[in-house]
């Protein structure tokens, strides 16, 4: 006859798991209904820009549309999971603990899958929040044109027909809003569309030139709206760099300090 060996784990049953899931969701999310600084994007500018932000104990809340983060991160280029970093930008790799390798004069290539994960981790021991699986569809507009929060709806919502669907979004508040949604630049593209921005949409490849304009032209464009990563080469017109993220890393550092300048004075 068989006999009964003790379980080893906890009595804890279907109901407690879906309680412990529910209930902790609701209060996070209520919590961050307001936040100090609301990201559109969770690729390596708005990881990096989360972080820095939530290490200054700011709450930070990053919203991001796929169900994983790290946007371009995780893949190099050409399906390749190889990242490729220019100097100085190395030395924030350093600082993550990603191991990288010197391949030429001022080029560093790291393993993608590491180097994401090692940054999204970064982020949230920063204490960094996130919404993924939610997209960003408008913003909150108030006086004198300051952008003042983001107005987001569930991903699987916004990809089911419009004929089924009529689910109205939600709207959070913030004191800023960062974009960094990558090429689309999706906050500013709501700007955009109603004739409030210009949006070029980023120039030809030219990588010498790139990544020093997109960290010089990172900051705030609009009254409480910030813009980094490749969405800022979307919005200036500037030159694409290519499968290299150095100057994601830094327009991510340097949004940080353009939304500290503000989040500072109290
Ligand atoms: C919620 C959204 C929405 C939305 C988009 O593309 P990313 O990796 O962005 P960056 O700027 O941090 O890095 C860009 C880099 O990956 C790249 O593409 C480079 C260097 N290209 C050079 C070249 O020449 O092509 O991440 C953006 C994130 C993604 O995860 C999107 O899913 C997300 O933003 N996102 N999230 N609501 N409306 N739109």
């Amino acid at each position: 006859m068989a006999t009964e060996t003790a379980p080893l784990f906890s009595k804890a049953g279907e109901k407690d798991v879906t309680r412990a899931i529910v209930g902790e969701f609701a209060r996070q999310f209520e919590e961050y209904v307001e936040s100090d600084v609301l990201i559109a994007g969770a690729g390596p500018s708005g990881l990096m820009c989360g972080k820095l932000l939530a290490e200054r104990d700011y709450k930070v809340l990053i919203v991001e549309r796929n169900n994983y983060l790290g946007g371009g991160f995780w893949i190099g280029g050409y399906l390749m999971n190889k990242v490729t970093v220019r100097e100085p930008a190395d030395k924030v790799l350093d600082e993550l603990g990603v191991p990288h390798k010197k391949v030429s004069e001022g080029l560093h290539v790291a393993d993608g899958p590491h180097a994401c994960s090692k940054l999204i981790a970064a982020a949230c021991d920063a204490g960094v929040k996130f919404a993924n699986l939610t997209t960003v569809d408008d913003v909150v507009l108030r006086e004198g044109g300051r952008v003042a929060g983001l107005v987001i709806n569930w991903t699987p919502v916004r990809s089911m027909p419009r004929e089924i669907t009529c689910v109205d979004p939600i709207a959070l508040e913030s004191r800023v809003v960062v974009d960094a949604t990558g090429h689309d630049a999706s906050v500013c593209r709501t700007l955009a569309d109603r004739g409030l921005l210009e949006l070029p949409g980023c120039a030809p490849m030219w990588v010498e030139r790139s990544e020093d304009a997109v960290v010089e032209h990172t900051g705030e464009i609009r009254p409480g709206l910030i813009v980094i990563g490749m969405a800022v080469s979307t919005v200036f017109g500037l030159p694409r760099m290519g499968p290299t993220f150095g100057a994601m890393l830094l327009s991510g550092q340097r949004g940080a300090q353009a939304a500290l300048a503000q989040l500072d004075q109290g």
